[in-house]
């Protein structure tokens, strides 16, 4: 009776030896475990011996029944990993380096101003600095000079996470964190850096407002830094980027982290200036705010407002992009709709 179950072991290893498949192994398993199987068979065999050896006997087949089972689970692991393996090997093999005959991907159009725009100041000397889309309230805010309650953050509502922090309203939110970053110019020398990025706002959507904007924002500390050297960038910046004259018109816009502050406009490229909805029959779209640096922010960024001076400006990169493409309606840069924005793809 004991032998048989030294001989049921011995011819279940060497049947699973010889398992290579799933079919298999779960013949095996029948042969041994099911109704009809050996194990099962051997436990028929208990009812003709005495009580004692019973005991003995009950416990040797549950212990050989419980390592048949373990050694099925395991042998299937096997299989499985085996057959994974094997289709793996037989995949059809891709060559990644073989130029594709179909339509490629296209860059967006406002990240084809934005890296024409890189391109135009890093020749000047600008460094390009990634501004964090989520940010802290005090970048976002006091660090510009926008104290709490200050009426100013009415205008420029935004999506507040659940730890404070909030989706930043203008790229001015990385002024603080790039003075800090870099610190106060040596003699002669210049902070020069351009930061473009994605801001948000609470807004009611229109044909030249979205809830989600690209931003270029500028700014240029030195001891001698004046309005003159704002108006040559902006004009360089302009210029380039149309490739042609543009119309433009400088007036006072208050922005409570430069002073003297300006709102500069681009005569609708849409319209020509006669009015369309785009610029809200103004003839004009507001596109470049601009000014000298707030002594406050300067402070703030741990740079000497008595000693330096700077220019910022905050160039509204979607809007841009509207007027060089002539694209009528904000809305289309978030479409999604790629049969609209392959259109502007160089
Ligand atoms: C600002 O955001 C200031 N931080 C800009 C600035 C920087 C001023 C440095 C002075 C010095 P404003 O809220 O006007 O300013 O926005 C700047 C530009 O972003 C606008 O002229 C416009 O072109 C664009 N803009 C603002 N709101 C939206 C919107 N909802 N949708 C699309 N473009 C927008």
């Amino acid at each position: 009776m004991f032998e048989n179950l030294e001989k049921i072991k011995q011819q279940f290893n060497e049947e699973l030896n010889r398992v290579e498949s799933k079919d298999e192994l779960e013949r095996v398993r029948v042969a041994f475990l099911g109704k009809k199987g050996l194990v099962t068979d051997a436990l028929k065999g208990l009812r003709d011996l005495s009580a004692e050896d019973k005991k003995t006997f009950g416990m040797q087949v549950n212990v050989l029944k419980n390592e048949i089972e373990e050694a099925i689970v395991e042998y299937q692991k096997k299989i499985e990993e085996q057959e994974y393996l094997k289709e793996i090997n037989n995949a059809p093999r891709y060559d990644f380096s073989i130029p594709s005959d179909k339509p490629l991907g296209s860059l967006h159009p406002i990240t084809i101003v934005q890296k024409q725009i890189e391109d135009i100041f890093k020749t000047m000397g600008f460094i390009i600095e990634d501004g964090l889309e989520v940010q802290t309230e005090y970048n976002n805010f006091e660090a510009v000079n926008i104290p709490k309650n200050h009426p100013a953050r009415d205008m420029t509502d935004t999506y507040y996470l659940e730890n404070g922090q909030l989706l930043k309203t203008h790229t001015s939110a990385a002024q603080n964190a790039i003075m800090r970053k870099y610190g106060a110019p040596k003699p002669g020398e210049y902070l020069k850096a351009l930061f473009p990025g994605r801001c948000f706002r609470n807004e009611s959507i229109d044909a030249s407002h979205e809830n989600t904007f690209f931003q270029m924002e500028g700014m240029m500390i030195g001891e001698d830094i004046s309005i003159s050297n704002l108006i040559y960038f902006m004009k360089v910046l302009l210029t380039e980027v149309f490739q042609r004259d543009v119309k433009v018109r400088l007036r006072p816009g208050f922005f409570p982290f430069v002073e003297p502050g300006f709102e500069l406009d681009i005569n609708c490229l849409i319209c020509g200036g006669s009015g369309c909805p785009t610029c809200k029959h103004s003839g004009w779209l507001e596109l470049l705010p601009c000014g000298m640096i707030h002594p406050n922010v300067l402070r703030m960024g741990g740079i000497d407002p008595d000693k330096y001076t700077g220019f910022a400006f905050g160039l509204g990169l979607t809007r841009l992009a509207m007027m060089k493409y002539n694209i009528k309606d904000i809305r289309v840069f978030n479409s999604g709709n790629l049969k609209q924005l392959r259109q502007f793809t160089i």
